[in-house]
């Protein structure tokens, strides 16, 4: 391949001296991804092409350079080895649904919950923006595996990005380098990804900290017919690190449902009784609901152990027993920043120790980096998501403020935060103090098969109504609590609607890359393609109930593992459970609230069945349904009779 200018020196060279065009090394033959290439480089006409190769050194050299070219600071407390500070621009600081489309050839293939439009039409657009969207930038090429390499769930994928912050968080997030170029150069498929930042540079124009296009520009397109992603205009997490949730989740979606498998939103974890039984568990929570904190929480029970497999994303397949296994697709965690403290996910903290990327959190001046809840009190001074200065609250040591001396409340009244809401840490799994290592590289037994699944959780922030724990007394009642979940919008979206209730389905409402009723059915199908009697055992969590006050009735996070001890019991079928219409509840009893100060009375507060509420709450979801058209006539029926019954359930109830 030809490229304009080949600049020798490291990689994420900003130099812009013109080099005579030549022939460049191209370290793959595989002509499908020359041919994707080539036509991109003429595309997107950028100054240079760099083939990443994954390695420490490589990390390490397009930090340096960034923080040379100012978009990066680097930490220097010696808490945070090789660790580095971004901060965005203020328009680019989450995903952004509105601006994602499912654009399959048929808008009935999308369904309702998705954004959609004609892919021909779209491509129009689209390349029309990717005319010369690179120019005075670096093109690099990623060559990327979603799973350990070797295991037959793992998938493929190669992102072309213009943003160095994309590499090197795309660097921590999945396994880049040269064998995965080898594995495509010896014919196994990949999924073409390709991403800009839509910002060109003319010549001698001074780059931006964080370059990227205003709203109306900006695109997160799948096309699930061809497998193909198409993102333009944002640099922040889902919306360019195109592995995460438009490859393993979307198009993913797709793939999974062809082949007779699930890729979902979920956290895997392993945990130990103190009897020494083990139990692998998933969990879909929406986004910044969760998974990250449950999927590495230290259990606040004598004996009990957690440890990680995976904390945001998992794919799952049928094994030769019918049972279903799960893989982690990922290789680093891109996590919550606030509210992640010692207290609440101590392991999280341990996992941005060293070689970790922070990003919209506060500058302290030691080198360090602070946030809102960290459990740890601010620097007297910072700098915050924004790059402006900030100073420590007058009357609260944890928090900051705009202006130096301002109180809690009128900090509070502003609605100011010195890290964003959405800020994050990118962090290698590896530096996870409780990773389960043989899962995590998708091994069970020894055999590269995924873990084998005994529970699914799905839940939400629900401040009403939802009981702490509920378990589903079938398959298809499992499915359908997935179906109807609902959560607060967080600030995990860019949306004039955070804190809202929203039907969130299976925690898939942004990530399914079909349509949701056809997914329904898929979930439905699982049973036929697997060992029923094998099938892991639903739950519905509820860590967010608010009492009068507004304060969660629920400790959560650690105290958590009460609930899952629960459902390990019931899992290997120890405890009697009531039944309701809504499901199997706890009796109270059962719930273990050693050392923990929970009342009795809270507790069976968080247990009973709220026949008002429910009833609401399934009209609600009713008219949902029919507002949606049934998902276009996709609604399986089962679901609509599944909802009748507990209907009838409730009205039955005293
Ligand atoms: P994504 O990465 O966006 O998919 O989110 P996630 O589900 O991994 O979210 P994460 O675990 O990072 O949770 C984000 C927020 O939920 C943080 O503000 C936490 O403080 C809060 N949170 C997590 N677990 C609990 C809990 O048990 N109780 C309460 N009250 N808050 C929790
Ligand atoms: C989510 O929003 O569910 C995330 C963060 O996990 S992002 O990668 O930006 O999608
Ligand atoms: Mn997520």
């Amino acid at each position: 391949m030809v490229t304009k200018k080949t600049c020798k020196k490291a990689a994420g060279c900003a130099c812009k001296k013109a080099a005579p065009a030549v022939a460049e090394k191209q370290p793959t033959k595989n002509a499908k991804l020359l041919a994707w290439v080539n036509q991109y480089v003429k595309l997107c006409q950028p100054d240079n092409v760099y083939w990443c190769t994954g390695t420490k050194k490589e990390w390490k050299d397009i930090c340096e350079q960034m923080v040379a070219n100012g978009q990066f600071i680097k930490l220097t407390s010696k808490n945070r080895k090789d660790c580095y500070l971004a901060r965005s621009h203020e328009s680019d600081v989450a995903r952004v649904e509105g601006r994602t489309y499912i654009s399959s050839k048929e808008k009935v293939e999308a369904g309702p919950t998705n954004n959609w439009e004609d892919p021909a039409q779209l491509k129009e657009t689209l390349r029309g923006l990717y005319k010369g969207c690179m120019k005075g930038r670096t093109m690099y090429i990623i060559p990327f595996a979603m799973g350990p390499l070797g295991n037959p769930i793992t998938k493929l994928g190669v992102e072309i990005t213009d943003s160095p912050y994309v590499v090197v968080n795309m660097e921590i997030m999945t396994r880049v380098g040269t064998q995965v170029l080898k594995a495509i150069d010896k014919g196994a498929d990949f999924v073409p990804c390709l991403h800009s930042v839509g910002a060109p540079l003319k010549k001698g124009q001074k780059d931006v900290a964080w370059p990227c296009a205003p709203m109306e520009k900006k695109y997160i397109v799948q096309f699930p017919e061809d497998g193909e992603i198409w993102s333009f205009g944002s640099g922040y997490g889902g919306n360019a690190l195109l592995g995460k949730k438009c490859f393993a989740l979307r198009i993913a979606s797709t793939l999974a449902r062809r082949e007779g498998w699930m890729a979902e939103h979920m956290l895997i974890l392993k945990l130990t009784s103190p009897e020494g039984h083990v139990h692998y568990m998933t969990a879909a929570f929406p986004s910044a609901c969760g998974k990250t904190n449950l999927a590495m929480m230290q259990p606040r029970l004598e004996g009990w152990k957690l440890e990680t497999v995976g904390d945001d994303i998992a794919w799952i397949k049928p094994g030769k027993d019918g049972r279903l296994y799960a893989i982690n697709p990922e290789n680093g965690f891109f996590g919550v920043a606030p509210g992640t403290s010692k207290d609440s996910n101590p392991n999280a903290l341990d996992s941005c120790n060293k070689n970790t990327i922070f990003t919209n959190v506060v500058l302290t001046p030691d080198g360090d980096i602070w946030w809102e809840d960290m459990g740890v009190k601010a620097p007297k001074e910072g700098v915050d998501w924004k790059g402006n200065p900030c100073y420590v609250c007058a009357d609260d040591p944890y928090r900051m403020g705009p202006k130096p001396g301002m109180t809690k409340k009128e900090i509070k009244e502003m609605g100011y935060v010195a890290a964003h809401k959405n800020s994050r840490f990118t962090a290698p799994a590896v530096n996870c103090p409780v990773l389960d290592k043989d899962g995590f590289e998708g091994l069970f037994d020894g055999e590269p098969v995924g873990v084998p699944i005994d529970a699914m959780l799905f839940g939400g922030r629900r401040p009403s109504t939802i009981p702490l724990v509920n378990q589903a007394k079938d398959w298809t009642h499992g499915v359908f609590m997935g179906a109807a979940a609902g959560s607060e919008i967080t600030a995990a979206v860019i949306s004039d609607k955070i804190g809202q209730v929203r039907r969130d389905p299976m925690a898939m409402l942004p990530f399914c890359g079909y349509n949701m009723g056809d997914y329904f059915m898929h979930w439905l199908t699982m049973a036929l393609r697997t060992d029923a009697t094998k099938l892991p055992k639903i739950f519905f969590v509820n860590w967010f109930r608010k009492d009068a006050d507004g304060n969660f009735m629920w400790p959560g996070y650690g105290d958590n593992s009460r609930v899952l001890k629960w459902i390990c019991e019931r899992i290997e079928g120890n405890v009697e459970a009531v039944e309701t219409p809504i499901g199997f509840l706890p009796n109270p009893d059962d719930i273990d609230l050693t050392g923990c100060d929970v009342s009795k009375k809270t507790l069976k507060e968080l247990l009973t069945v709220d026949k008002a509420g429910w009833e609401k709450e399934l009209e609600g979801l009713g008219a949902d349904w029919a507002a949606k058209e049934d998902f276009y006539g996709r609604l399986p029926y089962a679901l609509k009779a599944k909802l009748n019954e507990i209907k009838d359930g409730l009205a039955k109830m005293k």
